[in-house]
Formats: C-alpha cells, sequence, structure tokens
C-alpha cells in the first residue's frame, strides 16, 4: 500500500470513528493498522523505569524465569504497530530486573501449530535445570493450542533460540473445550504420584475454568476428569497456581515456595496455595488463597476468599494478565503484570507505543493468612537519587502543602500519616462494602469528609488544574461509637489528572485491612513515572496502578503535593521522596 493510500485509510478511521474493529482474544483487532510501523517514538508520556519496549504494541508477560544467573521476561508485542496484532514472544534479560537488554524475539509463528500467533504461556524450570515454556500456539484453523519449546542451546544463559518439537501441539482441545476459548498454560508442577500437572485458562458456557492436565513424561498430556477449579465468571485467562509460605509454618513467611517443590510431603504441610484468574469479561484478576489436595487434585478456597468478580485482586487499577515466577537466587516470589494504556488508539498510533509493565513485586502470604502482600523488588532502591524528605508536619483542615526541591516526575515516594481524632469518622454505610469503586466515585478527592480524603496529589500542574490524587478516607462501620469498626478506604481519582476529554479515566480503589484505631497511622507508597502512577498502601496491603496523561504537569512542571480534605487534622510523620535514575531499558544486545 502507497502512503497516500496509508494516509486514506487513517483519515478514514480517524473521520468516521468507526473503523471495522472486532474483538478477539478480548483485545480491539485494527486490521488496517496492526501492521503500520511507528515512524517516530512520542517520548512526552513515556515512562523512565517502568519496562518497555522501544516502541509497538505490548501486552502479557510470558514465562519469567531465572536461568544461570539472568532473569528472563519475555512478553507478547506487535513487531510491526503500536495495536495489537502480529503477536510474537519478545525476549529482554537482566541481572537486577531493573536494567533490561533486548535479544530477537524468543517464540514466533513458524510451523502450523503456531502459524497464526504465539500467545501467553508460562515457563517451567525442569528438577534436570532445563527450562522449558509451554504456550498457546494458533493453527490454521484459529484453534488454540499448547505447545512446547525447549532451548535450542543450554550453554547459552541468553537463551536466544527455542526448539519447537514435530509432536506438537502437546494438547489440541478436545470436543469438550471451546477451541476460541482454550488458552494461557500455567507453570507445570509435579505431584507425588510422579506426574506432571498444568493448568489451561477456558470456559462452558458462562462458566470459568482451570483446565487441569497430566504428564509423566512432559509430552503426553491427559486431561483430568474435573477442572482444578470453576467459577461462574465467564472466561479464565492467564490462571497463575503456586504455594505460598504460611507465617510460622517453620521457614519465613515472606519466602517464596517453589512450584517444583510441591510434591515435597512435609513442606506440603506448611504452605498454603493461591489460584488467580483474569476475567475477560471484566478485564480484572481475582485471587484466593486455600488448600490443595494432590490426591484428588481439588482446589478449595479458604473460608471468607470471595470467588467471584468481588473477589481480592494483586491490584485495583491497571493490571491484568499478571504472571509470578519463584526467584531462586532469592527465595522469593515474584510478580509481573501488564498495565494497557488508558489513552485512545489514534493517540497510540501517534505515541509509536502503547502498554507497559508494573514494576516486577515481592508476594508474600500475610502473617494471619487473610490476603497476599506485595511491595516493589528491594532492586528498585537502587534507582533512587536526590532525597527531599519531610517530617512532623501537621496538614491542617482544607490546607495543602508542596514537596519541593526534587523532580517529581519520575519519583519514588514513601508518606506516613497520623491521624488526629478517628472518633470524628463518618457513619459507614454497609451497601458500599461491595463496590469501593462507587464510594470512591461518589466520594472522590474534591469532596470534603471528616476523616480524610488525604493523600498526595500527583502529576500535579503548579496551579493544580491537573493532578491525580492518591488519598485515604476512613469511615465508622457503626452508629455506637464505642464498640464500632473503622472502614478505610484507598482511593485513586484521575477525574483532573488532564485536560484531555477522550482519555479513560476511572476512579479506582478498594478497602484496606489495617487496624486503625490502633496504629493511628497509615502509610503510602507511590512509584510515580510520567505516565504511571502505582500506589502500594499499608505496606502492600492495598494496590492501585493508574496510567494519566497530564498536558501541563510534564517534566520539570510535574509537582507534588499533600493534601487534606477533611475536617480531621493530619500529620506527616515522615515523607521521603527521591528523584528515580532512567535504567537500560531494553537497549538492543551488542
Ligand atoms: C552454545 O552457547 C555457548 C555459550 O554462549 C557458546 O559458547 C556455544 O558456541 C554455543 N553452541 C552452539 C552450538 O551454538
Ligand atoms: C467459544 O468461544 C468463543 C470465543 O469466546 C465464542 O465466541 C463462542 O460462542 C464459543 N462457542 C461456544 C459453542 O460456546
Ligand atoms: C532528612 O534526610 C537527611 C539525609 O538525607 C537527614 O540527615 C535528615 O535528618 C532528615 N531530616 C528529617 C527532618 O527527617
Ligand atoms: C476537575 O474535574 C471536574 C470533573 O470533570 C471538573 O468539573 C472540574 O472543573 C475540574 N477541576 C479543575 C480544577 O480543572
Ligand atoms: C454500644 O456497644 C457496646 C458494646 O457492644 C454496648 O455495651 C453499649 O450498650 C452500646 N451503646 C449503645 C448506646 O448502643
Ligand atoms: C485497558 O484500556 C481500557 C480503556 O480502553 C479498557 O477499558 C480496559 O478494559 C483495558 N484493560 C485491559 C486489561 O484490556
Amino acid at each position: 500500500m502507497g502512503m497516500a493510500a496509508l494516509l486514506l485509510v487513517w483519515a478514514l478511521l480517524h473521520c468516521t470513528g468507526t473503523a471495522v474493529t472486532m474483538v478477539r482474544a478480548s483485545h480491539a483487532v485494527y486490521p488496517e493498522l496492526q501492521s503500520l510501523e511507528a515512524e517516530k517514538v512520542d517520548e512526552t508520556s513515556r515512562t523512565g523505569y517502568h519496562f518497555q519496549p522501544p516502541k509497538h504494541w505490548i501486552n502479557d508477560p510470558n514465562g519469567p524465569m531465572y536461568y544461570k544467573g539472568l532473569y528472563h521476561l519475555f512478553y507478547q508485542y506487535n513487531p510491526k504497530g503500536a495495536v495489537w496484532g502480529n503477536i510474537v514472544w519478545a525476549h529482554s534479560v537482566s541481572t537486577d530486573l531493573i536494567d533490561w537488554t533486548a535479544l530477537a524475539p524468543g517464540i514466533y509463528p513458524s510451523r502450523q501449530f503456531d502459524v497464526k500467533g504465539c500467545w501467553s504461556g508460562s515457563a517451567t524450570v525442569l528438577p534436570s535445570g532445563v527450562p522449558v515454556v509451554m504456550y498457546t500456539g494458533i493453527d490454521p484453523d484459529e484453534h488454540q493450542v499448547q505447545n512446547v519449546a525447549y532451548p535450542k542451546n543450554l550453554s547459552d544463559p541468553f537463551l536466544r533460540e527455542w526448539v519447537k518439537p514435530d509432536y506438537n501441539p502437546i494438547i489440541a482441545p478436545d470436543s469438550g473445550v471451546n477451541a476460541s476459548a482454550f488458552r494461557d498454560p500455567t507453570t507445570a508442577w509435579y505431584g507425588p504420584d510422579r506426574h506432571w500437572r498444568l493448568l489451561v485458562g477456558s470456559k462452558v458456557g458462562g462458566k470459568g475454568l482451570a483446565v487441569l492436565y497430566r504428564s509423566r513424561d512432559f509430552r503426553r498430556w491427559v486431561k483430568a476428569h474435573h477442572p482444578l477449579h470453576s467459577g461462574l465468571t465467564g472466561m479464565w485467562e492467564c490462571p497463575d497456581f503456586f504455594p505460598v509460605a504460611v507465617h510460622g509454618g517453620g521457614r519465613h513467611y515472606r519466602r517464596g515456595v517453589d512450584t517444583a517443590e510441591l510434591h515435597d510431603r512435609a513442606l506440603a504441610e506448611e504452605v498454603k496455595y493461591v489460584l488467580k484468574v483474569s476475567l475477560d469479561l471484566t478485564r480484572y484478576e481475582y485471587y484466593t488463597v486455600g488448600t490443595y489436595d494432590h490426591a484428588t487434585d481439588r482446589y478449595t478456597p479458604d473460608a471468607g476468599f470471595r470467588d467471584n468478580d468481588y473477589g481480592l485482586r494483586y491490584d485495583y487499577g491497571d493490571f491484568y494478565a499478571s504472571k509470578s515466577f519463584y526467584d531462586p537466587a532469592k527465595r522469593r516470589r515474584v510478580l509481573w503484570g501488564w498495565a494497557n494504556e488508558s489513552d485512545t488508539v489514534p493517540d497510540d498510533r501517534r505515541k509509536g507505543w502503547a502498554g507497559i509493565q508494573a514494576i516486577p513485586r515481592k508476594l508474600w502470604l500475610s502473617p494471619r493468612g487473610k490476603q497476599l502482600i506485595q511491595w516493589p523488588v528491594e532492586e528498585v532502591k537502587a534507582l533512587r537519587a536526590k532525597h527531599v524528605n519531610v517530617s512532623d508536619k501537621v496538614v491542617k483542615s482544607g490546607q495543602y502543602f508542596e514537596v519541593t526541591g526534587f523532580k517529581s516526575v519520575q519519583s519514588d515516594v514513601e508518606v506516613e500519616f497520623a491521624i488526629g481524632d478517628l472518633s470524628k469518622a463518618e457513619r459507614f454505610n454497609p451497601r458500599w462494602l461491595t463496590d469501593p469503586q462507587a464510594l470512591c466515585k461518589k466520594r472522590g478527592a474534591r469532596e470534603t469528609g471528616e476523616v480524610g480524603p488525604f493523600g498526595l496529589w500527583v502529576l500535579a500542574a503548579g496551579d493544580l488544574t491537573e493532578r491525580t490524587a492518591v488519598f485515604f478516607r476512613v469511615f465508622r462501620a457503626n452508629s455506637n461509637s464505642s464498640s464500632s469498626r473503622l472502614v478505610v478506604l484507598m482511593c485513586n481519582d484521575p477525574t483532573n489528572s488532564t485536560f484531555e476529554a477522550q482519555v479513560y479515566r476511572p476512579t479506582f480503589a478498594s478497602f484496606v485491612n489495617v487496624d486503625i484505631a490502633r496504629t493511628k497511622t497509615i502509610a503510602l507508597r507511590t512509584l510515580i513515572d510520567h505516565s504511571v502512577v502505582e500506589s502500594f498502601g499499608a505496606g502492600g496491603r492495598t494496590c492501585i496502578l493508574t496510567r494519566v496523561y497530564p498536558k501541563k504537569a510534564l517534566g520539570d512542571n510535574a509537582h507534588l503535593f499533600v493534601f487534606n480534605h477533611g475536617e480531621v487534622d493530619v500529620k506527616v510523620t515522615r515523607l521521603d521522596a527521591w528523584e528515580m535514575r532512567t535504567p537500560k531499558m531494553n537497549a538492543p544486545a551488542q
């Protein structure tokens, strides 16, 4: 197609706004755009220290693993454009999860069993030390099949080349499976019966399924009679199933547990299991923590975990298709998740890029086993540069102050608030319990309250006409103040983040499981990175990532404020903020 024709297509798309789009694999598909290379890359809102390639579209993290001293991250990538399409497994390596080197794509369509696409999957490091990847291939009939690939050269720590055995696909949809809804194999685990197991995401009718397969030799896989688990939530994408250490279980509870260790009987008694699924219908994820019976291959969520759309999430913002891996170098479980753009497809075409990965997070089970806790991997601290701090500063009702002396556009901010008088907390309506997001919208950052809203305005213009609020509000759960329970809401309000009308800017929120009546303080850490606001409330109990695109609050014009719109005074007991350096982000290998 000549340049004029391209421009015509583009103009048509723009003017009518009704491009022929279809939805496949849950991504809007723009056939006319998916092979239009970005001519230039707009750096305006590009991130500095979040993972992204130099240009074009990315989505799900794939097959993360540690091998011979290197962290590997593969991810869904369109080498030809800034919208979804032409999907391959792009491949990057790092020694520290911070500086990344881009290699050539590791897995790309080359055989009948993946000729129409190489979609998401996982890595398993076999007991022999050999890493294997299992991924979804799209065959000539557009059926989703599961394939395996092995490294060509085990002495190459970069694992540059992968071999796809002729016996692929190793798992094809049988007559009981919808071949258009059968994807994203998990890391495999080994049972006491000497069989490997893995899960594939699927659905039947309105039910999401984690379909279970078993194998003796990693080659011939047989479907189990029942799925490991299912739920009335529509298609399950990107299932993840892994053990977590229990507090008091004889090992440090923050330590990760390798999926491959699952068959160890002594170990099995001191771990719980996590099942996470990504809901195709809502584009959110949820997880439960429970027990796994090796003999019956059944997973049962613990009482108290909601096993549906209202379940606990890793992140209550823009975070999807996540995948964890066990890091043997630091004995921890690390979580990767994809954050898409909140701007429009024409914006992405103009920018020449779309999608980032969230900062990798260490993940562990809380001491009481009621939820998972996440925290940016410790390596992130190595990026901290210029530091400023504030301590014991009271923010009176209706007041705010600016944190000065550093550039906040690419920064890491840790703050702790002490609350003066919790007895004034507003009444909590029990109906709000199931929908914190609606509560946040109703009681956004601009509404005044009693205890809160207080928190940060980030990526703010000097005159505050642009700002994204990350804040808390405290409510009292019943009218009897001597026996009341306090409810803490954490909220992210991007309503005033930009003047750009087209940008998608939902309020994101959740409750924070802290006993604030006892602590009387609450902490917040926010990683700010041009168009990313990634927040960790109460030491990682509630996380919210959001994408925003300020027009004024760019570069040196981005400011950071602390505000209090509640009647009750709060005190910033301490605030530490650092400018963040830019790591080597996917520079091509020499
Ligand atoms: C395998 O990788 C090692 C380490 O990079 C290299 O020295 C060796 O030449 C490679 N072997 C082949 C057959 O490519
Ligand atoms: C199979 O899944 C596809 C994709 O979600 C859906 O369009 C189709 O209706 C499903 N087919 C059946 C028979 O459920
Ligand atoms: C702020 O940090 C500096 C070191 O960067 C330290 O010397 C100083 O005591 C801190 N001030 C407050 C008020 O915390
Ligand atoms: C913030 O957003 C609201 C709702 O869109 C709007 O009414 C208000 O004028 C905005 N405030 C500023 C300072 O732009
Ligand atoms: C408040 O609750 C406490 C403890 O449940 C109870 O002893 C007290 O009578 C209650 N007071 C009122 C006014 O209901
Ligand atoms: C990210 O983009 C927004 C705005 O277009 C959509 O509403 C979300 O559904 C989408 N998220 C995912 C996971 O695709």
